[in-house]
């Protein structure tokens, strides 16, 4: 059973607070380990490389074979079924279409004393994605990864996916040419990351690396940034539904059910004003845990992880959902779209009883890469800008210099940085000299 809580209950406060602070990854102490690969792969490239795949993904490789032939991604993606081919191709036009409203202006403007002011936009040369293997190796997080890089303008894309036993899913070599990426590599985990962090004979360092992983994944990401940028490092997946008694207890039931699926330590909370209803949705999850094909994962995941709440009113509905600052927040209440207005920290809103989280996670058009772990508070979902990065511009004329130069050298003075206030004054000595010729 999951956690039912109602806030009239006299221990509610404490109830909510546990909740917001449950720990759902266990700590995995992989970092040594995780520092030992990259130490490897940084002083003997391909060979660590190629020695870590045979050890951990059980394949062999040269460093020919690292990446998969323009002539194997043709055969793999033939075998597509034309169903899935189109669904790809419309969710990739979706969300190439949302992310092309995202690219920043460029700013350039006069200041009050005729200066040129202003920060210009562009994109990283070279990005990496990391596509996990096995179960989380999904298509679409391919086009969330790497549409926005190519939309942000960056001319090199390569993607890093392990293939254990050599087996790889070609709906993932599809959505990488749908993507405009060509160069896919077979290699995976921690030696994945530095080999892109750090590069190799083989595979040229990249400036940002985004994509999700395992803990190895996430310890080598960890590691890494600053060397190079990384999106962020995310947590297991949740969902935050707020829903009236208008709705159909089996909908809300699978849209949480659709986070559940995902991992044992996902989460999914239903916070409902009418506990009748809350009742009527915990008994439509049950009936569904029945016969859905992950049921194992989702079961353990509701059970472990899931709450309901029952509230007194959607007003506190609002407040309660800021403080868990969720990675998806469901609207399906009455005038959704106003009430939307209430929420101040989510990763991504969907509004209405017609809007199920799967929709985002496919086709809508945002990115379904999103804060977790209540980061929605200070951070945003993965977006054009993650690939950019922003160059501020100035330019002085000598009436702006004399007008505001001045007061730079009493602030380089008041720093004891001599040669800062230096650097001005000589400019304007010189101005003054030639204002008296
Ligand atoms: N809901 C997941 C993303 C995903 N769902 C991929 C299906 N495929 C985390 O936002
Ligand atoms: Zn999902």
């Amino acid at each position: 059973m999951p956690v039912i809580l109602n806030s009239q209950n006299p221990n509610f406060d404490a109830d909510f607070t546990a909740l917001l602070h449950t720990k759902r990854e266990a700590d995995q102490d992989v970092d040594h380990v995780v520092a030992g690969i990259i130490a490897q792969v940084q002083s003997r490239g391909d060979e660590a490389l190629i020695e870590y795949t045979e050890k951990f993904d059980h394949l062999s490789l040269t460093p020919e074979t690292l990446a998969f032939s323009p002539a194997e991604i043709d055969a793999a993606i033939a075998t597509v079924p034309n169903a899935e081919r189109s669904a790809l191709e419309l969710a990739a036009t979706r969300i190439r279409a949302y992310h092309e409203r995202q690219i920043p202006n460029n700013e350039w403007w006069t200041g009050d004393h005729g200066e040129g002011l202003g920060w210009r936009w562009s994109a990283v040369e070279r990005a990496g994605l990391y596509v996990p293997g096995g179960l989380a190796s999904y298509p679409s997080s391919v086009l969330m990864n790497a549409i926005p890089a190519q939309v942000a303008g960056v001319e090199n894309l390569a993607i890093c996916a392990p293939t254990p036993n050599g087996k790889f899913n070609p709906l993932v070599l599809l959505a990488a040419r749908l993507s405009g990426v060509e160069t896919i590599y077979r290699i995976g985990g921690a030696q994945a990351i530095a080999a892109m962090a750090f590069g190799t004979e083989t595979i040229p360092k990249v400036d940002t690396i985004t994509g999700p992983g395992n803990a190895f994944v996430a310890a080598a990401k960890r590691r890494v940034y600053g060397h190079v940028g990384i999106d962020m490092i995310a947590g297991p997946s949740e969902i935050l539904i707020i829903a009236d008694r208008d709705n159909n207890p089996d909908w809300i039931a699978l849209d949480l059910l659709s986070q559940a699926e995902h991992d044992a330590s996902a989460q999914s909370i239903l916070i409902t004003d009418d506990a009748d209803f809350a009742h009527g949705v915990i008994r439509a999850v049950e009936k569904r845990l029945e016969t859905l094909e992950r049921r194992d994962i989702a079961r353990q995941s509701w059970r472990d992880f899931g709450a309901v709440i029952v509230c007194q009113d959607l007003e506190q509905a609002a407040t309660l959902s800021d403080r868990l600052a969720p990675e998806h927040l469901e609207l399906c209440v009455q005038d959704a779209e106003s009430y939307a207005q209430k929420i101040r920290h989510a990763g991504a809103i969907f509004i209405g009883a017609y809007t199920p989280e799967a929709i985002g996670d496919y086709i809508g058009g945002p990115n379904h890469v999103l804060p977790t772990a209540r980061s929605a508070r200070f951070s945003s979902g993965l977006s054009v800008l993650d690939f950019m990065k922003r160059t501020t511009l100035s330019r002085m004329t000598p009436a702006a210099l004399a007008a505001i130069g001045p007061s730079a050298e009493t602030l380089a003075k008041s720093e004891s940085l001599e040669a800062h206030g230096l650097s001005v004054r000589a400019r304007l000595d010189q101005l003054n000299k030639d204002t008296q010729s």
